[in-house]
């Protein structure tokens, strides 16, 4: 983060916090209390997402461990990789979540069920 007496700037680009080409960006707002977002997990697509306002509670599962961190500061950004089933839980009303996405919108790269997910884990683990 870049701060002086005007305020502050963030940056981000393609490097070791960005290690892929965004090829989407999209963003989430509006949300409500005690509305859960996510429960899925991509084959391929990897994030970096960031409350630019507000908060909310991001869930990571490799299928094997649960994580979560909380996004409340703009200057604040989680990776997700493939193959990670996330939850967004605990969204604060003024919460703009921004995504930045490794690859443009394609659902056929949703694993929306967790039993499905757990199988795609273990059979990668076993290849
Ligand atoms: C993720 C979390 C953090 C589109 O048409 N284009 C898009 O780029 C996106 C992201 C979604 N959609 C459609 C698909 C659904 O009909 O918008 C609708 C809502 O998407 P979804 O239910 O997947 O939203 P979330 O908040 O559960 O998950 C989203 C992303 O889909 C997901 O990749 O990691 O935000």
């Amino acid at each position: 983060m870049i701060g002086d007496a005007r305020g502050s700037l963030v940056s981000i680009e393609k490097g070791p916090q960005v290690p892929f080409e965004i090829k989407r960006v999209y963003y989430i707002f509006g949300t409500q209390l005690e509305v859960s977002r996510g429960f899925h997990a991509h084959k391929q697509l990897r994030q970096l997402a960031v409350c630019v306002s507000g908060k909310c509670r991001m869930v990571m599962d490799d299928g094997t461990s649960r994580k979560e961190v909380w996004l409340n500061s703009p200057d604040k950004g989680v990776l997700i990789n493939n193959l990670i089933w996330r939850e967004m839980h605990d969204f604060s009303e003024d919460c703009v979540l921004i995504v930045f996405a490794s690859q443009e919108y394609d659902e056929a790269d949703y694993i929306r069920n967790y039993d499905d997910f757990i199988n795609v884990v273990t059979a990668n683990a076993k290849s």
